[in-house]
């Protein structure tokens, strides 16, 4: 497939161009840029990217094979981005969400790509931006992006959804601190799923209190069961709408095309700076982060001579 087929293809929602120009972002390919600029501006930018986080086991993949079906109720075309959290070591891809995506597998117009980390997320959060706006341009509108929000680095690839809900449940142990702790600050909206468990109440309850000052909804949700389902689309779809009016929804763009930027341009290097690394001897007992600077101060003269 050449180039121009290619670009052809993502307009006529071929699922082969759009798997080959993922392919070639992710690949680093030549022509990646001629792609990404011939994207279609307007769809990237009405298209509504919304982030599903929280810890594992909390129901994520489940509530999203379900909106999905929701959406596609609606006659919606949908693009689902499943960030696979597992190391290179457990090679476990997301097998059990393949499964609940199955049944949306053959549907043409439900676009999923799953995605791994593979322990870099500098250049996932990159490559993520950039599948989003090929998925855009291919006419899907919702985008949804799962991720496991435990650390600070998956954080960061939620920042590109426009409208975030958090997931948790009952019975998660200690993880419920650390969404405390650190995944609030992104959360849209909380989603309490698993409310069949009586437990769900009080988890509810103590989540709401914390979200209060924010203003923040909770939601309550039965996802295997798809109960709740319809009204948390609703509740993310409404808080998108707000935010357009309000100009937020653009200066949070912006915001990540800035970081986007900067990730894109460190992966871009990296390969010249290990290759410059790998064939060090010398400097070796040097201090590292003074052989860095050293490094650094090379590429600027480079760039300045
Ligand atoms: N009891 C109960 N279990 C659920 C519910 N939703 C999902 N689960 C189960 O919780 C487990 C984890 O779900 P999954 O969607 O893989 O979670 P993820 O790791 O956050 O993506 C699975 O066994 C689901 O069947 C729910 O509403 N109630
Ligand atoms: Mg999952």
């Amino acid at each position: 497939m050449d180039i121009k087929s290619i670009i052809q293809g993502i307009k006529d929602k071929s699922p082969r161009a759009i798997a080959r120009a993922i392919t070639l972002v992710e690949n680093g390919d030549i022509w990646v840029d001629e792609l990404l600029e011939s994207l279609d501006k307007k769809s990237i930018d009405e298209t509504m990217i919304f982030g599903i986080t929280g810890p594992p086991g909390a129901g994520k993949s489940t509530l999203t094979g379900k909106i999905v079906g929701y959406l596609r109720s609606l006659g919606k075309r949908v693009g689902v981005i499943a960030i696979d959290p597992s190391s290179p070591i457990s090679g476990g891809a997301i097998h059990g969400d393949r499964i609940r995506m199955m049944e949306h597998s053959l549907d043409g117009d439900v676009v999923i790509r799953s995605m791994a980390t593979r322990g870099r997320l500098g250049g996932l959060c990159a490559s993520a931006g950039a599948v989003c706006r090929i998925l855009a341009s291919s006419g899907c509108n919702p985008i949804i992006i799962e991720t496991v929000g435990v650390g600070q680095s998956e954080i960061d690839i939620i920042k590109i959804a426009d409208v975030t809900a958090l997931v948790s449940a009952p019975g998660l142990g200690d993880d419920i601190q650390a969404l405390k702790a650190g995944l609030m600050e992104v959360a849209d909206i909380m989603v309490v799923n698993k409310a069949d468990k009586p437990e769900a109440q009080m988890l509810a309850v103590e989540l709401s209190e914390i979200a209060r000052d924010k203003g923040t909804e909770v939601i309550l949700t039965i996802a295997y069961e798809g109960k709740g389902v319809d009204k948390l689309y609703h509740a993310m779809e409404e808080i998108y709408k707000k935010q357009v009016e309000l100009g937020t929804k653009q200066r949070k763009r912006w915001e990540s095309r800035k970081k986007e930027i900067v990730d894109w341009v460190i992966e871009m290097i990296r390969p010249e700076i290990e290759k410059q690394v790998d064939s060090m001897d010398r400097d070796l007992d040097k201090d590292p982060r003074v052989v860095a600077n050293s490094i650094v101060m090379g590429l600027k003269k480079e760039r300045n001579p």
